[in-house]
Parts: C-alpha cells; sequence; structure tokens
C-alpha cells in the first residue's frame, strides 16, 4: 500500500532472532504508552484454532529510537519484538554460513495456497524455507505494534477502532444481516478488550457453532477461514479525496487490509451487497443530528466520494483457510518432479480473532496516515487543533448556533461527543 505521509518498514524471519519496525513520519509529543502497545500484541496472540507456537511467544515491544520521556520526538520510531522461538531455531535459522552437514533438509513440497512455489521459483531457491520464513503471519506482529502508536495517535483525536469475527466456515454472526457492527453492543467491545472470548464473536450462538467448526477441521485435518469487520468511529469527515483516485480513502483502507496475509476480499459497507439493490436500498438518508448530520444508516461504511463522511468506517474482510493442511494436498517436488503431498509445518487451523486484530492495526495505520498526510501538523498539539477545526465545519447549520458562524461551538464539543476508547492502562 502506499502511505502519504507515514513509513513502514518492517522485517524479521518467522523462526529467526526476532522481528524488526522503523514508523517514520509521526508527529512529535504524541504519548507512546509502552503497556497499550504490548495489549495490541497480546490481543494478536489470543484466540481459538492457534497452533502451539503461541504458547512459546509472549509478545513484547522494546523501543530503540524515537521517544523520549515516554514522547515522540517526531523522529523514527523503531523498534523490535524477540521470537522466543529462535532459541530452538539457531541452527536451522543460522545468520551465519553453516557446513551442510549441519543444515537440515531442504523443503521442496510446496504447500498449495502458501507462498511456496511462487517464491521458490522467484528466489530460486530449493529450500522452501527460504521464502516460508518471511510469507509467515509472524511478519504481522511489527504492523501490529505500528499500528498500536497509530491507533494511540487516533484515540487521542477522539477515535475508536475495534473488530469482531462475523463469520468463520458457513457460520454467520447474526444470521449474516445488514451492517453487523451496529448490532453490537458497546459493552461487547469493552469486555471484548478486558477479556475477550475464544473466536471473538459477538453472537454467542454463532460462536458456539464456530467452535465446533474449528473443531470438525481439525479432527479431519483442514482448516477453516472466514470474515471478520473492523470499525473506526469518530474519524473527522472529509479524510481522503473525492479528486484523485489514489487519494481515495477507500482505496487506502482496502490496500491496507489487502496487505494481510490470507486476505482474499474487503467490502466496504454492504459492499458487494450493493449489487443487486436498488440506490433507494443502499444509500443512507441523511437527518438533522447534534452535533452533526447524522445518517439513518451506514451501508456505505462511512466512506463517500472517496472521502470519510463522520459515520463509522466499516470493512469486512475476507481471510481463506490457512495453507498448511495436516491432511495435505498434492504438490510436485521442486528437485525430483515427483507428485507427493505438500510438506506440512506446525501451523495454525483458523486465524479469524488473530486477523481480526491485525485488522484493527491496518485500519489504524491507514486512517492515521490519511489524518496527517490531509490536516498535517508536525506537532501532536497541530493536529489535534486541525481536526478541532474540521469538526467544527461538519458541525453544520444546528451546531454552529443561531448565528452561524463556526466560533460558537467549543473547540471539544466534537470530541466529547465521539465515543473515546483506549481505557487500558
Ligand atoms: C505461521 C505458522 C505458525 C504461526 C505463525 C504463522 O508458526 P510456526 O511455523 O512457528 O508454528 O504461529 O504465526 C506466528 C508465529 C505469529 O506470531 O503470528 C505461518 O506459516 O504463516
Amino acid at each position: 500500500m502506499t502511505l502519504r505521509r507515514l513509513r513502514l518498514l518492517t522485517a524479521g524471519e518467522s523462526h529467526g532472532p526476532g522481528m524488526s519496525g522503523i514508523l517514520e513520519g509521526l508527529p512529535a509529543d504524541l504519548r507512546v504508552s509502552t503497556a497499550k502497545v504490548d495489549k495490541e500484541l497480546a490481543r494478536r496472540q489470543h484466540g481459538y484454532g492457534s497452533g502451539r507456537r503461541m504458547q512459546i511467544e509472549r509478545d513484547k515491544v522494546e523501543w530503540t529510537a524515537g521517544l523520549r520521556f515516554g514522547r515522540t520526538l517526531g523522529s523514527p520510531l523503531a523498534f523490535s519484538i524477540a521470537n522466543r522461538d529462535w532459541a530452538n531455531w539457531q541452527e536451522r535459522m543460522s545468520v551465519e554460513p553453516t557446513a551442510s552437514s549441519r543444515r537440515p533438509k531442504p523443503i521442496t513440497l510446496a504447500r498449495p495456497g502458501h507462498a511456496d512455489l511462487a517464491g521458490a521459483i522467484k528466489y530460486d531457491t530449493d529450500d522452501i524455507r527460504d521464502v516460508l520464513e518471511r510469507a509467515s503471519a509472524r511478519s504481522t506482529a511489527p504492523r501490529v505494534a505500528a499500528g498500536a502508536v497509530c491507533r494511540q495517535l487516533l484515540e487521542s483525536c477522539g477515535l475508536r477502532l475495534w473488530s469482531f469475527v462475523d463469520q468463520l466456515g458457513p457460520v454467520q454472526a447474526f444470521g449474516g444481516a445488514d451492517e453487523p457492527a451496529a448490532r453490537v453492543a458497546s459493552s461487547w467491545v469493552e469486555q471484548d478488550r478486558r477479556e475477550p472470548t475464544p473466536l471473538r464473536c459477538p453472537d454467542p450462538e454463532a460462536e458456539a457453532a464456530m467452535l465446533a467448526e474449528v473443531d470438525a477441521a481439525i479432527e479431519v485435518g483442514d482448516s477453516v477461514g472466514g470474515s471478520f469487520v473492523v470499525v473506526a468511529e469518530g474519524m473527522p469527515v472529509g479524510i481522503g479525496s473525492n479528486a484523485e483516485w489514489d487519494r481515495r480513502i477507500d482505496s487506502a483502507v482496502a490496500a491496507a487490509l489487502m496487505g494481510i496475509q490470507a486476505v482474499k476480499g474487503v467490502e466496504i459497507g454492504i459492499g458487494f451487497g450493493a449489487v443487486s439493490r436498488r440506490g433507494s436500498q443502499v444509500h443512507d438518508e441523511v437527518e438533522p443530528g447534534a452535533p452533526a448530520w447524522e445518517r439513518k444508516t451506514n451501508r456505505a461504511g462511512g466512506t463517500e466520494g472517496g472521502m470519510t463522511n463522520g459515520a463509522a468506517v466499516v470493512a469486512r474482510v475476507a481471510v481463506k483457510p490457512v495453507a498448511t493442511l495436516r491432511k495435505p494436498l498434492d504438490s510436485v517436488d521442486l528437485v525430483s518432479g515427483d507428485v507427493r503431498r505438500a510438506h506440512i509445518e506446525r501451523s495454525d487451523v483458523a486465524i479469524m480473532p488473530r486477523a481480526a486484530v491485525v485488522g484493527e492495526a491496518m485500519l489504524a495505520l491507514a486512517l492515521a496516515d490519511a489524518l496527517l498526510a490531509d490536516l498535517g501538523g508536525d506537532t501532536m498539539g497541530d493536529v489535534k487543533a486541525a481536526v478541532r477545526r474540521r469538526r467544527r465545519r461538519a458541525a453544520g447549520p444546528r451546531g454552529r448556533g443561531a448565528s452561524g458562524t463556526l466560533e460558537s461551538l467549543p473547540d471539544n464539543a466534537a470530541e466529547e461527543a465521539t465515543v473515546v476508547g483506549g481505557t487500558d492502562a
């Protein structure tokens, strides 16, 4: 994805010494809570259907640059996250040259659905491990750390971000209804941050059926996919662009989410659901509300004309089943050309609850970038003042008062009206 103001570079092999990242372009004076970043990293590790690796790792961020007394300096923010499993892989993943007698047997049987085959051809290697190590979803850990910083920036501007699993295999939450996010109680969102359920699904009946679906896949050595929904409430109006295709907020959000491993589709609002309906059943009618205009529905998912419209930004993300199967599919040996069963690695069976947390991080990155690109600011004070100005402009004739001047709305009125999340230490 192309970021417009921020830059994020991550590095790290799944079983190498560790993961690292550099996030550049943040304003100075953003208070960064390490505990909040670690909390997001822990949320990414939670969920039924994960393999044994998650029992080994205890992801924690370690800052190496960009912070002083807990605040950003405007310089690149650099960090690392250790791979605890490295202790068990030091020989197999040796950074230094090793005698060929001490090297593990190369992996030559590509898993259909994984990066294995295309990567082995691209990098001209007979050992698929050279490819799968970086293709691994372990690389989402530093993205979640960077996203957790962006999230703190957005929260200080009055936003709240959350997610839930709305489908696993054939089981749908809320019977597959329109706007599932609107059915989720605020208390569920808070509870989910404190003590998430095994699959992070807000419909308990559906969650029970989803758990059975994961067990059924485990039973037969298969894997299962699904979809999750990510939500950002409180985004100021008009972020993005109606003028240029590459600045449309929809493309930034979709690209950020499509970049997550195993994601095969993203829809904003009702997305593909709009295909079969008439306009009157798709567009969200405007009605007066305080302090801004309001919508009777949010089928658009918070974007119109390439810009945020003040309603919650809502995206639904389709995740294919994990490519490593305990009962593998057919493949062809890279070296001998023989037809054999694909390689088996230790793996997860279902990643939905964890993918949703990665989705929150990627949404935070895309929205923070768009906000900073559009509104500017070298300090958090600059950013917040610009957000306040934009919220006043969006307050509408009623919010502005009888005089119709922008000044009649107090500085923080719009921010107070939005829900501010992130109450954890
Ligand atoms: C992954 C396989 C599993 C996952 C891993 C992604 O790892 P391992 O091969 O060590 O069992 O647990 O995800 C993570 C380590 C993580 O932190 O998310 C894969 O093949 O992509």
